[in-house]
């Protein structure tokens, strides 16, 4: 058997390292993965993607890239009888799928952050075209809206390390400072801390930072990444295991989707 992997942009940690876990798992199973990354965020480029793997005759596929609802269903359609996993949708799509709840991590960033007192807290998203970074990005503001509280400050990155340096020197330069920055991945809270330092300003005594996925080198940022973890290596093991179990059944059994927890790892950026 051969399974295809279409994924958004390897170049970021998270797609990288779930891309990684997922060769491991099916390699031990006997298994073969290709890959076809997408070059943009767009349902045209995803189809470009899928239509890649079919014409290389996998038996099944994984989409490792953000779709909305309605797009979610077109590359369904697109696969027909061909078994597909989704890995960045909406936890309400209608597809065969494995996410980390994303209300879950976004509501864990903020009760955290609350907990230590802060008030004043900016907030860093990822792109808007993607699926997870606007249900993070809800899921902060309705957690922040329950205790009455609304962001100081929004700004919107890209999930790389350069954006969420550029941002933050943006959030930085606000007339009233932030005392802790919520952040959607931790390669742009890599760039936030940079920048924090060039502002003068000690972490975390002066200002807080969070991050999420908790990515392999976040334990080694200066100082140490507190964030909410997204444990890749199992999510990269349960799609493999799951995506072979339905085509061992032939698809008998019903499809069965599976969320996630995420879980806060308290490090040094948060006081
Ligand atoms: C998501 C990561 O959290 C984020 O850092 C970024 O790498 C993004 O992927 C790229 O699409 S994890 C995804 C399974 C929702």
């Amino acid at each position: 058997y051969t399974l295809g992997l279409a994924t958004t942009e390897l170049a970021l940690h998270a797609p990288s390292q779930i891309a990684s876990a997922m060769k491991t798992r099916a390699n031990q199973l006997g298994f073969n993965v290709v890959i076809s990354m997408i070059d943009n965020l767009s349902l045209a480029a995803c189809r470009t993607a899928v239509n890649e793997l079919m014409s290389q005759r996998v038996d099944g596929v994984l989409i490792n890239v953000p779709l909305s609802n309605d797009d979610a269903d077109a590359i369904a359609r697109l696969c027909g009888n061909l078994p597909a996993l989704f890995l960045d949708v909406d936890p309400q799509a209608d597809v065969f799928k494995i996410l980390f709840d994303p209300h879950c991590g976004a509501e864990q960033g903020v009760e955290h952050l609350l907990a230590l007192g802060h008030q004043h807290i900016a907030v860093l998203t990822g792109p808007l075209e993607s699926i997870s970074a606007r249900l993070r990005y809800e899921g902060w503001l309705k957690t922040l809206a329950t205790h009455d509280i609304t962001p100081c400050a929004v700004q919107h990155g890209d999930w790389s390390a350069a954006s969420g340096y550029q941002q933050a020197l943006l959030l930085l330069s606000q007339p009233v400072r932030p005392t802790a920055i919520l952040v959607a991945n931790d390669q742009m809270a890599l760039g936030v801390l940079r920048a924090v330092h060039e502002f003068g300003l000690r972490v975390p005594e002066q200002i807080s930072v969070i991050g999420y996925d908790d990515t392999e080198d976040s334990a080694f940022f200066f100082p140490p990444l507190t964030t909410i973890k997204q444990d890749f290596r199992l999510l990269g093991h349960e799609s493999i295991n799951r995506l072979v179990e339905h085509l061992h059944t032939h698809g008998d059994h019903q499809q069965s989707s599976l969320l996630l927890p995420t879980s806060l790892v308290e490090r040094h950026t948060t006081a």
